[in-house]
């Protein structure tokens, strides 16, 4: 037996951009339904991205999300640089006069969970079997796409939608579906090693390190437990790599006279590739992509999840116009106004990647070019606010909701 329903916005993937896009349509009075194919305690835990734009904090305050964020979230005015021995601080408030905010995704996840489940809106995870069909066919015509899944107690149920966004991720089913797709790709050949520490962080902002022995980050999750990343070799095996092994190397990459990294038991490990990707374009018929769907950056710039918000940002917008006032216009210019911001965020992503990261088969040349580009925006002034202003987010979110 078959559960046939209807809403206005389908949506599949509750990760940041899925249930992000569902609670910015709900306050625009637009219903939705997500489906998950992952546990909510799954999808709460997966360790992921942990820093936040000045726009992204400015829209989930804005749309009720600030209680935690503004408790728990660690509001850092720079990053320092270090290379050559030499560890220097850039200045985002006067560079740029913006900030970043470490609150971790897994906590914006559980907010828009509990926002989301506590307005009564319909997520279903540990959904199976989720397929879109009928997303041909033009705008202004009409047509009616239909999400199907079987739920976790094993029913069928087809939802039949006015559109669907596709926010599930890199290896979702959704970007298969866009006709024509042009992809454009580049691997990196290095992964990063990751670890969460029990212990407090031993700086009070980001430490981005390049060494001779490869790049290192030193971040944080709270005032109590760290993140840190070492560049790996890409087809690193985490058994070889101990917790002793690991704080030896972020011990030796990170090291500067005067200043010591305290360690701690070690909570989780893992290793991740890095990859740039973007997807154009970002609708086919009335299927929208937003997040990793469409694009992946190496996480070095900290764009992924900021990303993804945006995205959804511009989605929510044209949605409302194109279902409450029969607008087609913005949701016609979503794909190339969400590329700009993603191309964007996708050069500087490579620029800070290329420039931190120890690649073994470049030679001393490019050795030297990473090197004197360090020292330009360590020294120079709009070398230096070029970096902030794209790592502050570039172009600041517009923020729609005053949040009374
Ligand atoms: P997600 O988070 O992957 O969510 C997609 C959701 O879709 C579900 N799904 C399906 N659901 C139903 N049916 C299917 N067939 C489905 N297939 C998949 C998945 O289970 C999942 O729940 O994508 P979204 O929402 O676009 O969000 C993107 C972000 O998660 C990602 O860009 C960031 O985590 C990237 N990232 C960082 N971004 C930042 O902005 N700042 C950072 O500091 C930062 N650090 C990072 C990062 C990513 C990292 N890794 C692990 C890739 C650090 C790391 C190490
Ligand atoms: C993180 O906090 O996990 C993080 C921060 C900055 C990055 C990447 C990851 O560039």
């Amino acid at each position: 037996m078959v559960t046939h329903t209807r809403t206005q916005v389908g949506i599949v993937g509750a990760g940041p951009a899925g249930l992000m896009l569902s609670h910015l349509l709900a306050l625009r009075g637009i219903e939705s339904v997500v489906v998950e194919n992952r546990s909510r305690a799954y999808c709460e835990a997966r360790q992921r991205a942990g820093l936040l734009e000045a726009g992204t904090v400015e829209l989930l305050r804005s749309t009720g999300l600030g209680k935690r964020l503004d408790a728990e979230g660690l509001e850092h005015g720079g990053i320092y640089l270090q290379f050559a021995g030499e560890r220097h601080h850039l200045d985002f408030r006067e560079l740029a006069g913006r900030t970043v905010t470490i609150y971790a995704q897994t906590e914006i996840v559980k907010d828009l969970n509990a926002a989301r489940l506590g307005a009564g809106a319909a997520i279903e995870f540990s959904a199976s079997d989720v397929t879109v069909s009928g997303i041909e066919g033009d705008l202004d015509d009409g047509g009616a796409p239909v999400l199907s899944y079987v739920s976790e107690s094993g029913e069928h149920h087809e939802v039949t939608c006015d559109v669907i966004a596709g926010c599930d991720g890199f290896h979702g089913i959704c970007r298969p579906l866009v006709r024509d797709l042009v992809v454009y790709e580049r691997g990196y050949p290095y992964a990063w090693l990751a670890i969460l520490a029990d212990v407090a962080p031993s700086t009070d902002e980001l430490i981005y390190a390049r060494h001779p022995d490869g790049f290192a980050l030193h971040t944080m999750r709270s005032l109590h437990t760290s993140r840190l990343y070492l560049q790996v070799p890409v087809e690193t095996d985490l058994a070889d790599w101990s917790d002793d092994r690991i704080w030896a190397e972020l011990q030796k990459r990170l090291a500067l006279p005067g200043w010591s990294l305290k360690e701690g038991p070690v909570l989780e490990k893992s290793v991740t590739p890095m990859r740039s990707f973007v997807a154009a374009p970002m609708r086919h018929g009335r299927l929208f992509l937003a997040g990793d769907a469409a694009h992946i950056v190496p996480p070095t710039g900290a764009k992924g999840l900021n990303l993804a918000i945006s995205d959804v940002t511009v989605l929510a917008d044209a949605l409302e116009s194109l279902l409450t006032r029969g607008d087609s216009e913005p949701a016609y210019a979503y794909s190339d106004d969400c590329l700009a911001r993603v191309w964007r965020a996708t050069h500087f992503s490579w620029w800070m990647t290329s420039m931190l990261h120890v690649d073994t088969a470049a030679g001393p040349f490019e050795e030297q070019l990473q090197l004197s580009q360090l020292r330009y925006v360590t020294s120079s002034r709009p070398a230096a606010t070029t970096l902030a202003e794209n790592y502050t987010g570039y172009r600041p979110l517009r923020v729609q909701f005053d949040g009374s």
